[in-house]
């Protein structure tokens, strides 16, 4: 991890709003530089969502319409993933599977509605194990009918893992199968909304909403919430019913979840933001000034509605996970062929989900719009992995064979090796679904399946 840095300056507070506007966003994915490794030092090319990196924050309301007209200015093809959003399926931005790739020079208009509040975030999703670690991403915010926290005590935290070469670039190992077959792409630079151990500012005696997102390729942060004090109000933008402690610390939070806290600093000082995976490092810290006026009582959150799965009558369907390296598997179908040994490694395609790498031409399952799914999912590898469904949120309902009490919605959960997990949810989006690991490099190299909702 970085050694000490100069703490830089980043916007902490939106930067767009389209809450209430008819018109279209305008947004370009094109190159452009970025000063993530600090003040003094030189600026690191990277893509970005207007040349930025995160990408501007875009924010909605709840039940509201989000129009953006995005131009892909980059060499590559493109498309992007409203991440969270039980969104319909033809705006879903999967490339291959909801949508061609946007080509360079082309435009394509994003309108869906948001029925969730909550925080999501928007990414790449062609070459995303490439383009994700440039820098094509950015939050999404969805408010509440009535905004819950005022807007200087509703923070939002990107936070990403960087692999940077010495020479100060992003290093450009993309595609390295010793990263694809074990734990993905690691980095060696954090930072927090793109900045180096940033400042970010909250008001004593205030309580105040931190939204976290992870961002990372294949990073599972694991945070020290307990000495922030923090409490949890929602997990992957869903609402709890009401605030709660934190289950364990530190707090892992694998790469696509989001989580957001309640933190209320008793006085000014410093709250350091302590990442635990490697050494304690500090990369990010609040930095605690006195209010200027009377605390106004934290708003409650109300939960969205979501449809509740039937589990006595649900479908089940059980997804074994194989591959990489230390895994027992010996071969899986690489489009229609079964492949082996040498074959299957020089395929690319490392890790598959029932025996097969990579989309099949046949969904996973299909299922008729309305009905309760329970999915089986054993990870029967040597590595965690952070499994994401899309168009909808599931819950956990057991983990290795233990029932789990406490259900929050989630639309990413992790699995660690050998452990099984039993998740529940109403297929009711009428599509075709990607369910896949968002360690963006095990998504490349075949953990990915399709569902049909009909
Ligand atoms: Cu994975």
């Amino acid at each position: 991890m970085q050694a000490a840095g100069v703490v830089a300056a980043s916007p902490f507070l939106p930067r767009m709003s389209l809450a209430g506007t008819g018109d279209f966003l305008e947004l370009t994915a094109r190159p452009g530089t970025a000063p993530l490794l600090g003040e003094g030092s030189p600026e690191v090319p990277i893509w970005g969502y207007d040349g930025a990196v995160p990408g501007p924050i875009i924010r909605g309301r709840k039940g509201g319409t989000i129009r953006v007209r995005f131009r892909n200015e980059l060499d590559q093809p493109t498309s992007i993933h409203w991440h969270g959003i039980r969104i319909e399926n033809s705006m879903d931005g999967v490339a291959g599977l909801t949508q061609p790739a946007v080509e360079p020079g082309d435009t394509f208009d994003y309108v869906f509605t948001v029925p969730d509040a909550g925080t999501y975030w928007y990414h790449a999703h062609n070459r995303s194990w490439e383009q994700v670690e440039r820098g094509l991403y950015g939050a999404l915010i969805v408010d509440e009918a009535e905004p819950a926290f005022a807007p200087a005590q509703d923070v939002t935290l990107v936070l990403d893992d960087w692999r940077v070469s010495p020479s100060g670039r992003i290093d450009e190992g993309f595609g390295d199968m010793g990263d694809w077959s074990h734990g993905g792409r690691l980095g060696n630079w954090l930072t927090i909304n793109g900045a180096t151990r940033p400042d970010i500012p909250l008001a004593a005696g205030r309580t105040s909403r931190v939204r976290l997102i992870n961002a990372a390729n294949a990073r599972i942060l694991e945070l020290d919430l307990e000495s922030l004090g923090a409490t949890v109000v929602a997990y992957d933008g869903q609402p709890l019913a009401a605030p709660e402690a934190l289950a364990y610390n530190p707090f892992l939070l694998g790469p696509g979840q989001r989580m957001d806290l309640l933190v209320t600093p008793g006085a000014p000082g410093t709250l350091a933001l302590i990442e635990m995976s490697g050494d304690p490092f500090a990369f990010g810290q609040f930095v605690v000034t006195p209010a200027d006026d009377q605390e106004a009582e934290a708003p409650a959150l109300l939960p969205n509605l979501l449809p509740e799965p039937d589990l006595a009558n649900a479908v089940e369907f059980d997804l074994d996970m194989a591959g990489g390296m230390m895994g027992r598997m010996t071969g899986a179908i690489v489009d229609g062929r079964y492949l082996e040994g040498e074959e299957l490694f020089a395929s690319r395609q490392v890790w598959a989900f029932n025996g097969v790498a990579g989309l099949s031409p046949e969904p996973f399952f299909g299922v008729e719009r309305g009905t309760s799914v329970i999915l089986n999912v054993t990870n029967d590898t040597a590595f965690p992995h952070a499994m994401h469904v899309h168009g909808h949120h599931f819950r956990i309902v057991a983990r290795s064979d233990s029932e789990i009490d406490h259900r929050p919605w989630r639309d990413t959960f992790l699995i660690g090796p050998t452990q099984t997990t039993r998740i529940a949810f109403v297929a009711d989006n009428p599509g075709k679904w990607l369910f896949h690991c968002h360690m963006l490099e095990h998504q490349a190299a075949g953990m990915k399946t399709w569902f049909e909702v009909t």
